[in-house]
């Protein structure tokens, strides 16, 4: 972790500024009947996990191009995430991937996650690749293959990672899969789906009563004609036939252009099927850039019904995570970054003066409306993040923190470049 000195140092010469700034904004929410500080407790209380893939750098199928100081392994991305989370305070928790984060002895692994203050989010299978010592390939398929073996196999699979878990803490499996097809008529469309069902039930059953299961639809890619959980609509009938447990997961860099994002997570909350997210956003497809990056609004639109349907139903509690790839960025400062852009949009949903917004709906008065979300959105909440940082023991400025304690150069000098060529998968 970073020296408390180094954080303390920085903090003291930002905390005047700090000062000014949360002292004009509190009077300026005061005048619209709003507290600064039941805001800033709101801000303390948010948290979204980091994905254990997300602080290494990634690539694109042509290239990857590493950065120095990467993580070499499970417990070495467990100190990238304890300072990201230390500097930020909005991370205590990681989101891993099996087999890429398997750890051999997962006791160690909790104690060294427990030491950093960190925990376990909802765990990753992964059956879109093939691993050394597994007897079939995916090649053509993993849950919903035509052949019951390798179906059979890819349960398994997520049937380990489940024990796995339960020995980490963590409380959800996220499956996510690449099956689909690159031809017409290449798969039959129900029974894919039908064995999508069939593999998702027998993973259902070997689930803990207390853990949820999350589905991860995806438009395209590595399918490029069908993918058999292809969007909200596929996802929410799978959800619903494997069980209540059974959970949609909205990644939001997974949907077609223009596709009105707030609106399926309104759908999928209003019938009980909303379970988490994958936090990121996008220009074109499934680009993984960092959350907030391309359109800050759309994601405090998502969060504007998130704060809606959390303030009808108190016992509303997604699983938030991020899932980015970081190409050209210090994969730290770009998590940190984009923990505290999500963070922001959910501070800004609390600002929407949710009774005059009715009002405005009830009275077909779309200006207004509009208005109304937009005064939340327009307000900078800068000061009300870095005050709960601050107070959380965290970094005013996080990334400014961050350059000055050379955290990088110093892992760099025990950890040697990884290889260039190849692509990064994320
Ligand atoms: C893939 O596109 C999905 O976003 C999954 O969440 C995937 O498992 C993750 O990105 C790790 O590769
Ligand atoms: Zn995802
Ligand atoms: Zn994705
Ligand atoms: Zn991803």
């Amino acid at each position: 972790m970073i020296k408390p000195e180094v954080v303390a140092d920085h903090n003291q010469k930002q905390a005047p500024t700090l000062e000014a700034d949360y002292a004009a904004l509190g009077e300026k929410l005061a005048r619209r009947g709003v507290d600064i500080e039941q805001l800033t407790r709101a801000a303390d209380t948010f948290a979204v996990a980091l994905p254990s893939w997300g602080v290494g750098t990634g690539g694109t199928r042509f290239a990857r191009f590493p950065g120095p100081g990467e993580p070499r392994n499970i417990f070495e991305k467990l100190d990238d995430c304890s300072v990201i989370h230390q500097l930020s305070q909005a991370t205590p928790t990681v989101s891993l991937h099996i087999p890429w984060d398997r750890p051999d002895d997962p006791k160690a692994l909790l104690e060294y996650a427990q030491a950093r203050n960190l925990a376990f989010d909802a765990m990753n299978s992964n059956t879109f690749q093939d691993q050394a010592d597994q007897a079939y390939s995916y090649k053509y398929g993993s849950l919903t293959h035509t052949s019951e073996a390798v179906r059979q196999q890819a349960i398994e699979h997520n049937v380990e990672v489940v024990e796995l878990g339960k020995k980490l803490g963590s409380k959800a499996l996220t499956v996510w899969i690449g099956d689909g097809s690159n031809f017409p008529g290449q798969q039959h469309f129900r029974n894919s789906f039908a064995h999508y069902l069939d593999s998702a039930r027998a993973i259902y059953d070997a689930l803990p009563d207390d853990w949820n299961m999350l589905l991860e639809h995806k438009m395209f890619e590595p399918a490029f004609y069908s993918t058999v959980i292809q969007d909200w609509g596929s996802s929410y009938l799978a959800a619903r036939e494997t069980g209540e447990r059974c959970l949609s997961l909205v990644d939001l860099g997974h949907h077609a252009p223009n596709v009105n994002i707030e609106m399926i997570v309104s759908r999928l909350a209003q019938f009980g099927k909303l379970g988490g997210f994958h936090f990121n956003d996008s220009k074109y497809g499934d680009d993984d850039l960092d959350s907030g990056s391309i359109d800050p609004y759309q994601l405090f639109l998502v969060f504007n019904e998130l704060v809606d349907i959390q303030q009808a139903d108190s016992a509303f509690a997604p699983f938030y995570m991020l899932d980015q790839s970081h190409n050209v960025t210090d994969p730290i400062e770009s998590l940190m970054y984009s923990a505290a852009e999500v963070q922001r949009a959910f501070v800004k949903a609390l600002l929407v003066d949710r009774e005059a917004l009715l009002g405005y709906q009830n009275s077909s008065d779309p200006l207004m409306a509009q208005a109304t979300l937009k005064q939340a959105f327009n307000l900078d909440v800068e000061p009300v993040l870095q005050m709960a940082r601050q107070r959380a023991g965290g970094a005013i400025d996080p990334i400014a923190a961050y350059r000055a304690s050379e955290y990088r150069q110093s892992v760099a000098r025990d950890r040697p470049q990884s290889g260039q060529s190849g692509s990064g998968i994320v």
